[in-house]
């Protein structure tokens, strides 16, 4: 059969057949149908049985945030499918099952994670995650670390270089949605009325353009590891003792800063978000300490699992440890590994910006700031943030560590 989107009324009549869903679910007779998908790209059903239940993800054609008039290719789903295998071998447990994939129809069926809710709408609503950020933080590590030539056979990770590499349309997106769109008056652009003045500003900032045309750069060329590529907190499903990671269609090979960047920028949003979601002037301040504290725990646990795994696990080509610790060289090889940690964290902190300046200029914004409906505590808000994303960008050379970012975060650095 060729490609056809599913609907509710015909889905349990074309996976009737599929064994592993039906296993799951039991009588197809008895399933239950509904369309959840608020994403941007694709359809999800969250689909009950008799004995149980699954989530099927299905590619759209076409972009769904804006329609049929932006085309899509359904191969997207082929990537996420070869990365989720990937994320489960590198860090198991941190993303859903996966039950069944069909490249044709472009559908992934996968664990349903019915206690979860999406980590974004979590922070908004004040609610808490005991170790949010260092299960994060792992997360990016493990599998940053064991998608790149520190761990992987040279062949594998050339395999998987160039398997990634077909994901040419979405990595397409972020290069256009995050590194260029944002610097002009791109067409799908929006932004927040009020702030005029400051996107005039950052448009007319020459280095900052230049910037993050570097960042394009490093992205587009540097095919380091596996990344997830689209690691927000609309990516990350929660509930009070789980973390998992979702939505990997993005995946490409690219810089080992650019998830762990993206990640920060989304909980640093989060935090500047606060005021606007609080109930009385001043009610989120804690929950914003709480969300910039994560974000530390983010790095940290970067940090040192990835010196963990760098001490125990360098299989790969890189750095290997025949010519450091064979040697007696022990000592070069922790010089390398602080070495390479500062260029990542330089990486991240460019990453960090732009990802900011995107969900605020660009097409793709975030609930965490969409949802503030007083659209000058909005502006002001998003103003704060960008302007943390300018320093961030520009600053990066001169930022040496977590605590510094999380007190810019907390200056209002629009003042002056
Ligand atoms: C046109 S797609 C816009 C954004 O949605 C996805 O979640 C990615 O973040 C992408 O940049
Ligand atoms: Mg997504």
């Amino acid at each position: 059969m060729t490609y056809e989107p599913l609907t509710p009324d015909t889905l349990p009549r074309r996976l009737a057949g599929v064994t592993p869903i039906r296993e799951r679910l039991g009588d197809p007779a008895g399933w239950r149908v509904r369309e959840v998908g608020d994403g941007n790209l694709n359809l999800v059903f969250i689909v009950e049985g008799p004995v149980g239940a699954v989530v099927v993800k299905q590619a759209l054609p076409y972009v769904r945030l804006v329609g049929d008039s932006w085309p899509l290719p359904l191969n997207r789903s082929f990537f996420e499918y070869h990365a989720l295998t990937r994320q489960e071998a590198r860090d198991p447990g941190s993303v859903p099952e996966v039950f069944h994939f069909d490249e044709v129809q472009a559908i992934i069926a996968m664990e349903f994670l019915g206690q979860h809710i999406i980590l974004r709408r979590g922070l908004i609503e004040g609610k808490r995650y005991a170790g949010l950020g260092q299960r994060l933080g792992l997360f990016c590590a493990r599998t940053l670390f064991r998608g790149s030539d520190l761990s992987m056979t040279a062949a594998a990770r050339k395999g998987d270089v160039a398997l990634f590499a077909g994901n040419v349309a979405l990595c397409d997106i972020t290069e256009n949605l995050v590194f260029t769109d944002p610097y002009f008056d791109a067409p799908l652009n929006r932004h927040t009325p009020g702030l005029e003045a400051m996107v005039a500003v950052l448009r007319a900032d020459l280095s900052l353009k230049i910037a993050a045309q570097d960042l394009k750069t490093a992205f587009a060329s540097r095919a380091e590891t596996m990344l997830h590529g689209d690691l927000h907190t609309g990516s990350v499903m929660v509930s009070d003792t789980d973390i998992r990671v979702i939505d990997p269609e993005f995946a490409t090979y690219g810089p080992i800063g650019f998830d762990v960047g993206m990640l920060i920028a989304n909980f640093l949003m989060a935090a500047l978000s606060q005021p606007g979601h609080a109930e009385s002037p001043g009610a989120r301040d804690e929950h914003a300490t709480w969300i910039l504290g994560e974000a530390e725990a983010i790095w940290a646990a970067f940090r040192g699992e990835f010196a963990r795994l760098w001490r125990g696990e360098r299989t790969g080509m890189l750095y290997p440890s025949s010519l450091y610790e064979a040697q007696g060289h022990g000592a070069a090889a922790e010089l390398a590994l602080a070495g390479v940690l500062g260029r990542v964290w330089r990486d991240a902190l460019g990453f960090c910006g732009v990802e900011i300046h995107r969900r605020i200029l660009g097409l793709a914004h975030n609930a965490d700031f969409e949802r503030i409906a007083d659209v000058g505590m909005r502006a002001a808000c998003e103003a704060r943030a960008l302007a943390l994303g300018r320093v961030l960008v520009l600053g990066a050379g001169g930022i040496a560590d977590m605590g510094q970012v999380t007190a810019l975060a907390r200056k209002d650095l629009t003042a002056g």
